[in-house]
């Protein structure tokens, strides 16, 4: 029993994760299709018992699906995600095409889980999923602000290989093996070398010399929050880590936070752990949030340079596939059962 399931791009690294992660949370469906490019259609894929074949996305693959799970890209998106949505099936978007379309919900359910009341499987429509370092970072950074308003934030992330897809997890393993055999550097994905380097990070510059990850960033959090004044700046940086960011976080408040109120707040919120021991210099590491669900916080601590308890600075690690991306879609998808 439970609905009729698509997943759209599930020969991808998020595709692939969506089945880990709907059997690990024992997703209820009474019908499973998986969908991907022409190139992959005919492929088997074992997943919870079953034999299933990859079939090819076509204008017509969404008749009698329910929920649409999509991680193929914008493009994709674009063109099939409102041919299912007019077909009847619910779309749980993961490209960033229709985030700040107005009348699409931008969800993290632990956040704004009222953005998509009255959703539903099988009744049409789209819901987008945030971009995963806005997911990272709000889903730390929300219970703060609801203990007290911020009215600045400042990030720098490190953003790990898995948000360009499984063929840069695979550049950054190549050239890491390469560079320690002395052999030459192969780049196919990104413009410099990966393994034992970092850059800014790859999406397009935008006009004001912020790059598109950034800008989503901003536009997100200000779409997810309802709050479309306030101040976020954002520096994202590609370090060679596999599948887990990591974001520097420096908030400003209207009026304050202690270092207490602030940890108790982390500790009340769901989805969120605590790795924050001063004494044992123990704070959260990608290894640690890698391949879990929750995103762990610490450095938690009064920004010394903003007087009495106006400032935190804190440091926040969650995985990109998982929260950053499947995880939070099939949380979406639960919600919409
Ligand atoms: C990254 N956040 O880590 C990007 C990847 O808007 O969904 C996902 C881009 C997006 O590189």
């Amino acid at each position: 029993d439970g609905p009729s399931v698509a997943i759209v791009g599930v020969t991808g690294a998020v595709g692939q994760e969506f089945l880990r992660v709907l059997k690990e949370r024992d997703f209820p469906y009474s019908r499973m299709k998986l969908l991907a490019s022409a190139r992959s259609a005919g492929s088997m894929v074992e997943w919870d018992g079953e034999t299933h074949t990859i079939e090819e996305l076509t204008d017509g693959s969404f008749g009698g699906v329910d929920i649409a799970l999509f991680s193929a890209g914008g493009s994709i998106s674009k063109k099939f995600a409102p041919l299912a949505a007019e077909a009847g099936c619910t779309v749980v978007d993961n490209s960033s095409a229709f985030r700040m379309s107005e009348g699409v919900p931008l969800v993290i359910p632990e956040v704004n889980p009222e953005a998509m009341a009255g959703m539903r499987a099988g009744r049409g429509g789209i819901v987008a999923n945030p971009n995963c370092s806005t997911i990272i970072a709000l889903m730390a950074v929300t219970p703060l602000h609801r203990a007290s308003r911020i009215k600045r934030m400042v990030v720098s992330t490190y953003q790990a290989a898995s948000g360009a897809g499984q063929a840069a997890m695979d550049e950054l393993e190549l050239q890491t093996r390469e560079a320690l055999d002395g052999r030459p550097i192969t780049q196919n994905i990104f413009p410099f070398q990966y393994a034992f380097n970092l850059f800014s990070h790859n999406s397009p510059m935008t006009g004001n010399g912020y790059n598109e990850e950034e800008m989503k960033m901003v536009k997100e959090t200000r779409k997810i929050w309802g709050e479309p004044d306030i101040a976020i700046t954002a520096t994202c940086i590609r370090v060679p880590v596999m599948r887990a960011h990591a974001e520097s976080i420096n908030l400003e408040f209207e009026d304050s936070l202690s270092e207490e109120q602030a940890l108790e707040a982390l500790a009340a919120a769901p989805g969120v752990s605590i790795i924050n021991d001063r004494e044992a210099n123990r704070f959260p590491t990608p290894l640690d949030a890698s391949n879990r669900d929750d995103v762990y916080v610490g450095r938690v601590r009064r920004d010394i340079s903003r007087p009495g308890n106006s400032g935190l600075d804190l440091f926040v690690c969650g995985d990109q596939i998982k929260k950053g991306a499947a995880l939070n879609a099939v949380q979406v998808a639960e919600l919409l059962l």
